[in-house]
């Protein structure tokens, strides 16, 4: 029996390859988390640009309570069953009227998570639209083989190395618009981007990249993950613990760590290295 989705919305995710406005959080508390957000940017901004923005939940208390939601589990637990590991964050923000986009890509490309048994959650902390730069998905896309990506490193690219799956039917892309508070969730071969913000207001984007089922090994580098419900039989992963409070020092240490790691997964083969 499914917990959060509806039989159409899992059946659409089988069918699309992704799954979109899935109400979550009420205005109230989007409003809060928006709030405690912004407090910490204005105290620790140095600690939350580039890379700072990679796994900021082990930093941040609001964030970690985002990931761990149990109503965000549950519509993970529709897609990937009752054991459930999260690996890593981002925060997606794109500043009012600013060039930064991510070209189209498959997550699962440069990742390492083998097998694909797991998924992204991607949480609205505001509107998005087309004009400030929604993710835009190919449906269906995820069905197909991984497809080769070239590395750009593009000036205005926000994805590491600028990795770009050439001649995508744009015109088949459909826009993921969803009102603060709703969730996406999508699979780890579909290739979607986004544009940049036309608009003058804020994009604000909190990526759970990615919530896997216990037997997704790392294949490139290494992890820590947190359990976030059910039980781990393979222990795959090293083990991350929840932040102590607002940015401690020793969780910071960790996240640094964690970060470095993973930038030698994203950046594994690439001729050169890019901004984080
Ligand atoms: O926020 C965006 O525009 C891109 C996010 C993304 O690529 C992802 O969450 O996999």
């Amino acid at each position: 029996m499914l917990k959060k989705l509806t039989a159409a919305q899992r059946a659409a995710y089988d069918e699309n390859g992704y799954v979109d406005r899935i109400d979550i959080f009420t205005a109230s508390e989007v409003e809060e988390i928006v709030a405690e957000l912004a407090e910490a940017e204005a105290t620790f901004g140095h600690e939350l640009d580039a890379a700072g923005r990679n796994n900021a939940h082990y930093v941040l208390p609001v964030l970690d309570r985002i990931t761990h939601d149990p109503r965000i589990l549950d519509a993970v637990e529709d897609l990937i069953g009752p054991d459930i590991l999260v690996v890593g964050t981002t925060l997606f923000i794109k500043e009012p009227g600013t060039k930064g986009f991510v070209s189209w890509h498959q997550d699962a490309r440069y990742i390492g998570l083998e097998p694909h048994n797991w998924v992204t959650g991607w949480v609205a902390l505001g509107d998005v639209s087309m004009e400030n730069g929604c993710m835009q998905m190919i449906p269906g896309s995820h069905k197909a083989p991984l497809r080769e990506h070239v590395d750009t490193f593009g000036k205005d690219n926000i994805l590491t190395r600028g990795q770009t799956v050439p001649d995508v039917d744009e015109a088949s892309a459909i826009p993921v618009e969803m009102r603060a508070g709703q969730l996406s969730l999508h699979h780890p071969r579909i290739v979607h981007g986004s544009g940049p913000n036309l608009s003058q207001r804020r994009r604000l984007g909190f990526a759970i990249q990615s919530f896997i089922a216990p037997d997704v090994d790392q294949v490139i580098g290494r992890n820590w993950t947190q359990l976030a419900r059910g039980e781990d039989r393979y222990g795959h992963h090293g083990t991350a613990g929840h932040p102590k409070g607002v940015m401690d020092p020793h969780d910071i240490a960790f996240r640094n760590m964690t970060n470095e790691e993973l930038s030698k997964i994203f950046y594994a083969g690439a001729a050169q290295k890019g901004k984080f």
